[in-house]
Parts: C-alpha cells; structure tokens; sequence
C-alpha cells in the first residue's frame, strides 16, 4: 500500500484564499542563462555551416552516425510504409479523429471580403495562406500522434502549400505512429531532427530543409528557448507551459469519473495542475478517496502523483457562480463543467482554452477525437489567446482600391493631416489627385 496521496484542499471562502490560489498558479516560465548560451550557438553553427551542423548535433545529441542529410529526410512514401505498419484498430482511429479535427477546422476558414462605397471606392481584406509552416514534434515521452493531427490538420485545411515535420529520433528509434499521423495529416517532408538545431534548421533554411514562415508545436527547454530566440525571423505558435485542466463539478457526477478526469492531466507531467472545484465538501472527499484508489492502477502513477501532489486542489466553493468567479481567475487551459445544467455556467466562462460540457465530456476525448484543437493556451494566457487554429496560418492583407472620386475626397483628409504631421510629400501624393 502506497502512502495516501497529499493533494491541496482550500475553500474559496476564506480570506486567505486568492494567497494560497497565486502560489498554487506560480510558474515560472523556464529561462536558463546555460540553455539560452548553448541554443545560441547551435543557432548560429546552423546558420553558418548548414546541413554539416545538422549532421553533427544529431551525432552528438542523437547518437545518430549518419554521412549525408538524406538519411535524415523522409518522403511521402516513407510515410505511407508507416501506415502500413501499425495496427487496423490504430489505422482506423487515426483515420476517424483527422477526419474529425478537419471538418471541425474547415469551419475556422476565413473568407476574404469586401465592400464597396457610394463613391466605388472598394476596402477589403485578402487572406492568404502562409507558404510553408514548419511543425515540431518531440521525442521521447511526449511524442504524440495526436498532436502531429493537431497542428498538421489546421494548416493544410488553410491551404498551407508545404507543411514539413520535424521529429527527433534519438539513436535511429522511429515511431511509427507520428509517421502515420504525419501521413494522414498530409505532412509533405519529414527530417529526423530535433532539438534547437532542428528549429533553427527551419528557421533560416539550409541546404536540404527549407526554411519555413512559421514554426509550430511544442518541445523541450532547448526548443522552446530557440523558438523564442527564432521569433522574428519567422512566426511561431507559443511557447506552452505544462498543461491543465479544472474541473467544476456539482456533485452529482460519479467521483471516480472526476478522479480519472484530474488524472488524465496530470499523468502528462510532474509540472501539469489538475484542480477541481465543487461547493459539496462530501464530493471533495469521495473525490480525494477516488483519486487514492485509483492511483496505483495507472501506468503513470508516480507522474501523477508529484503532479497531484505539487500541484493539484481540491477547492470548496460557495456555489457554481462562484465556481465560475474563481475558474475565471484562473483562466484554465482546459475547463470541465461536470453539471446538470452546464449551458447555464457557459455564459459566465470568460477565460478558457476549451471548455468541455457537462458531465459526458471528458477532456480525453478533446484531446484526441472531438475535433477541436488540443493545442491550447496555458498557464493563464486564456485571458488574451486562443487555441491553435486554421487561423493561425493565414494571413490577412488590406486591400484598398480607390475610385477617381473616393481618391479627390479622401485625398482632402489625408492632405490636411500630413501637413499636420509635416510630411510635404505625403500631402502632394495625396493633392495630386484632389480633382480641381
Ligand atoms: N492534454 C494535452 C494533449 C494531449 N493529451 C495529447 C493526450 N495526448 C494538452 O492539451
Ligand atoms: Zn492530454
């Protein structure tokens, strides 16, 4: 028998409360003095030497002794192999949440439009898609299929021309599952690189991986730090911080459910928040033996565990306004309304990255199969972004067509504000087509 899990219990009544709330939110944002010294110059190697330095890192990083960079290029057809090789049941999945995902984003697209004034003069905005988008997937424990459909999806449903993967692939182990998400997601190219190398490689291009307009998906400090350093030169996502989800429950919903939900997010990292709030202090205790119970069972539970345990609250609320009052504090990344009637809290929600309705919805199935994007705004920043979606990779472009009339009379208003500002030529571009 296992120790009993220590998780936080608060009531949001108290007046110490919004204390202990700040420092149950705390999180630094990594920044390494060592990290950003060494990324910067593997930026700076990879701009100078090219694929050379591709080569060398992914000797050094990787354990991977390859001669040339196409040993660490993969095609279509590769991609297609990948799909061969997993199981039907895998095969049938995948194919079931990208069919999914892409009819949720087909919904995002963004029209051009116009209009068109008394005068005939017309404004508008363009939109166009980004040439090449540049996707990131990790190694390791956190190489996610479901994220290769997740940020691959919404770019090629925005017409993205080329969207090129890059995916490390630590002493030549290949998972065939990204390969096959990569392939039905229509990723065009993948290169088995990783790490800042790999970012800067699609940030400025070398003589084999093109260089991309922006670069999405999430990664390790190494890559968030090159991502950051990288902005500018090209567009990129976000820089993610653990995931979480809260979850506001009435009571009424089976506790092991809600357990299974808090867990859910906090197997993913020992620094994910799983917090649940309820005004039934009972809940929270049949919630708590829950959690107790299940814990061992799962093949992450020492994960879970530090997670719950640095982490994780079980928080006692006056009522479900008020639940909503503090989750909008918290402006959660993942928020469930596990209550009867949860069409009812909706409008009270005014920060969250997604919100899953009512006590049927769990995250997981968000994170996989619902449609919508599981790439979402953490640690807060629900108050001013959004999840991934297609329009992310669009762009918009003011269009302005002046009539022979509209340019006379706008030009008046623009004449007399350049003077304003003293810039003579502005003014005279302007009078020049003043009609007399
Ligand atoms: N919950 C994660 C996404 C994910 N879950 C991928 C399972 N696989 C961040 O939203
Ligand atoms: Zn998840």
């Amino acid at each position: 028998m296992n120790a009993p899990l220590k998780i936080a219990r608060l009531d949001a009544s108290q007046s110490d409360f919004s204390q202990h709330l700040d420092t149950l939110l705390a999180w630094e944002g990594v920044s390494d003095k060592g990290v950003n010294q060494r990324v910067e110059e593997i930026i700076a190697a990879v701009r100078a030497r090219g694929d050379a330095a591709l080569i060398e890192y992914t000797a050094r990083f990787d354990g991977l002794d390859v001669s040339s960079m196409a040993d660490l290029t993969l095609d279509r057809a590769r991609l297609e192999l990948a799909l061969e090789r997993i199981t039907p049941e895998q095969r049938t999945a995948l194919e079931f949440a990208a069919e999914r995902i892409r009819v949720y984003h087909e919904h995002q697209v963004q029209p051009s439009w116009r209009y068109t004034e008394p005068d005939g003069t017309i404004l508008g905005q363009q939109i166009t898609p980004l040439d090449r988008a540049g996707l990131y997937v990790p190694g390791g424990k956190a190489s996610y299929p479901s994220s290769v459909l997740m940020n691959a999806i919404p770019a090629k449903v925005a017409g993205v021309r080329e969207v090129v993967m890059v995916v490390p692939t630590p002493r030549g182990e290949i998972n065939e599952l990204v390969l096959a998400a990569a392939c039905l997601a229509g990723v065009d190219r993948v290169f088995t690189l990783g790490g800042a190398q790999a970012v800067a490689a699609m940030a400025y291009g070398t003589e084999t991986v093109p260089r991309v307009d922006k670069i999405v998906g999430p990664g390790n400090i190494y890559v968030a730090t090159a991502k950051r350093s990288v902005f500018g030169q090209v567009g990129i996502d976000m820089i993610a911080g653990p995931s979480e989800i809260l979850v506001v429950c009435d009571g009424q919903t089976d506790p092991d459910w809600i357990a299974m939900d808090l867990f859910s997010q906090a197997e993913h990292d020992e620094d994910a928040q799983s917090i649940l709030l309820s005004p039934d202090a009972d809940f929270l205790d049949a919630v708590e033996a829950s959690l107790n119970r299940l814990l061992d069972g799962l093949e992450r539970a020492d994960i879970a565990r530090v997670s719950l345990e640095n982490r994780g609250a079980l928080i006692k609320v006056d009522n479900l306004e008020h639940a909503c009052e503090v989750s909008n504090r918290i402006a959660p990344e993942h928020l469930e309304l596990s209550v009867a009637d949860p069409e009812s809290l909706l409008s009270q929600i005014r920060h969250a990255g997604a919100i899953f309705m009512g006590r049927y919805t769990p995250e997981a199935v968000g994170d996989y199969c619902a449609g919508p994007n599981h790439v979402l705004p953490t640690s807060g920043t629900a108050r001013f972004s959004s999840p991934l979606g297609v329009y992310d990779f669009q762009k918009r472009s003011s269009v302005i067509f002046c009539s022979p009339e509209g340019a006379s009379e706008l030009g008046k208003t623009a004449s007399v504000l350049a003077r304003g500002e003293s810039l003579t030529a502005h003014a005279r571009s302007a009078e020049y087509r003043i009609k007399p």
